[in-house]
């Protein structure tokens, strides 16, 4: 659809819609980032998807990037997940006691990773790193926990300080309502700098919990983790007789079938995952060695509950997933078309003459508006956010849906054409040169 005809009427549906959202959500949100705050204009009302494509509630549609921030390796509305959870939500959605399915998707998640000898199904990322942090804590008995400047691992008081994604979106550095007392139980690095950890460790001796970092930072834009450092992480870990928690809830069955630890050939104590296992429903889930994982209730004294944790429904969403995904080539096909779309952002943005980096890891990619390499959260503070929010505008009204915020992941997904990248990357050097 020509740029012109995407102009919002003032008496759309999306902006009739929108004026209901904020006088009941907070901010017409049920999550920061979706307020657009830092890219301007009105939010977008979704009313469907299928495959790689969205239509707002005025029925314009776009080539989505957003994916439901990673969730959606295969798209929207895959018929074989749809029909899943039809099948499943007429035998009942939730019993609030365990079924196969919970059994099931755990020794679909044992084969792909390990690593996870047990795992405790929950309903979020944040639920899962939260619940890690707490186990490392009641397995060390120590209290400190140190992560990376710009990692986001979801909203809980541990993980506030420094974060990335809508934290970093907003320009907040730490969260009203956390005591002082415990976010000064939480300590940040550089990411990549393991010169920087070994401080950190040596400044708290035998009292840093756990280290958790994303193995590919994926909230402060991409960086992916310089050479050596995982290694690093997981040799100064091991010396400190401290947890090492990958948070996988982004690079997990993103990268590879086993996630980034398969990649990067590093065994951590603990990982955490979401998205993806739960395609599209709300499961996220926690796991590692058995003699870490029996801390956890009932069996230990490590406490943690969730009344929809397993959820049926969800559960036969992520075994549906997971069935598709691991088929053999699905992720040679989906890196291989992610790693060609990326070459053809790097070429457009390099031929644009504007100065711009693009970070990418698989089907993970970020444009920063930088003439700097981004190798850590201070890097990508540097970015034009403007010149990005006119970029994501500008793109918007071409019909590519970014994700709304510099310090985000693009994702591309299963469902994304040829066509619809090729289409991308045209759009992409209107916009860059109509923003020079
Ligand atoms: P949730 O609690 O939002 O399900 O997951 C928290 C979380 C934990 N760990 C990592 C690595 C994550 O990326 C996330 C959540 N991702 C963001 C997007 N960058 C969620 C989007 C949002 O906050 O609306």
């Amino acid at each position: 659809m020509a740029p012109e005809t995407r102009v919002r009427t003032k008496t759309s549906r999306t902006i009739d819609i929108l004026d209901r959202a904020f006088k009941s959500l907070v901010g017409g949100v049920n999550s920061p980032v979706r307020a657009f705050q830092s890219v301007g204009g009105a939010p977008l009302i979704v009313e469907r998807g299928a495959g790689a494509h969205l239509w707002d509630a005025d029925g314009r549609e776009y080539i989505d990037f957003i994916g439901s921030w990673g969730a959606l390796i295969l798209g929207h509305a895959h018929p074989a997940i749809v029909a899943a959870i039809q099948e499943q939500a007429a035998r009942g959605t939730t019993f609030g006691v365990t079924t196969e399915l919970e059994v099931e998707l755990a020794e679909r998640v044992k084969r792909a990773i390990p690593s996870i000898e047990r795992i405790r199904f929950v309903s979020s990322g944040t639920e899962a790193t939260m619940s890690a942090a707490r186990l490392a804590r009641g397995f060390t008995k120590r209290d400190f926990i140190l992560k990376f400047e710009g990692c986001y691992h979801g909203h809980a008081d541990s993980f506030l300080s420094e974060a990335g994604s809508g934290l970093a979106t907003l320009g907040i550095t730490s969260s009203a309502g956390v005591p002082e007392a415990f976010a000064a139980l939480t300590l940040n690095a550089p990411y990549n700098d393991l010169a920087a950890v070994e401080r950190l460790f040596a400044a708290h001796a035998n009292k840093i919990a756990a280290v958790i970092v994303e193995p590919v930072a994926a909230n402060m834009g991409v960086v992916p983790p310089a050479p050596g450092f995982l290694e690093g992480l997981r040799e100064i870990t091991h010396r400190a007789n401290a947890l090492l928690i990958f948070d996988e809830v982004i690079t997990g069955f993103r990268l590879c079938y086993g996630g980034a630890q398969s990649v990067y050939k590093i065994e951590p104590d603990l990982t955490t995952l979401g998205k993806i296992i739960g395609g599209g429903l709300p499961v996220a889930a926690y796991g590692g060695r058995v003699e870490i994982m029996n801390h956890v209730a009932p069996l230990g004294a490590v406490y943690q509950a969730g009344t929809l944790s397993g959820n049926p429904l969800a559960m036969r969403a992520g075994i549906e997933t997971l069935t598709q995904i691991e088929r053999p080539g699905f992720y040679d096909e989906l890196n291989r078309k992610a790693e060609q779309f990326v070459d053809g952002f790097r070429r457009v943005a390099r031929e644009s003459g504007i100065a711009a980096q693009v970070n990418s890891t698989g089907s993970l990619a970020t444009l920063f508006f930088s003439g700097v390499p981004v190798r850590n959260y201070s890097d990508a503070k540097k970015s034009d956010t403007r010149r990005f929010a006119a970029f994501f505008r500008a793109m918007l009204e071409r019909g590519i849906l970014l994700a709304p915020a510099q310090f985000e992941a693009l994702f591309v997904s299963a469902a994304h054409t040829e066509a619809d990248l090729d289409r991308t990357l045209a759009a992409a050097t209107e916009c860059l040169r109509a923003i020079s």
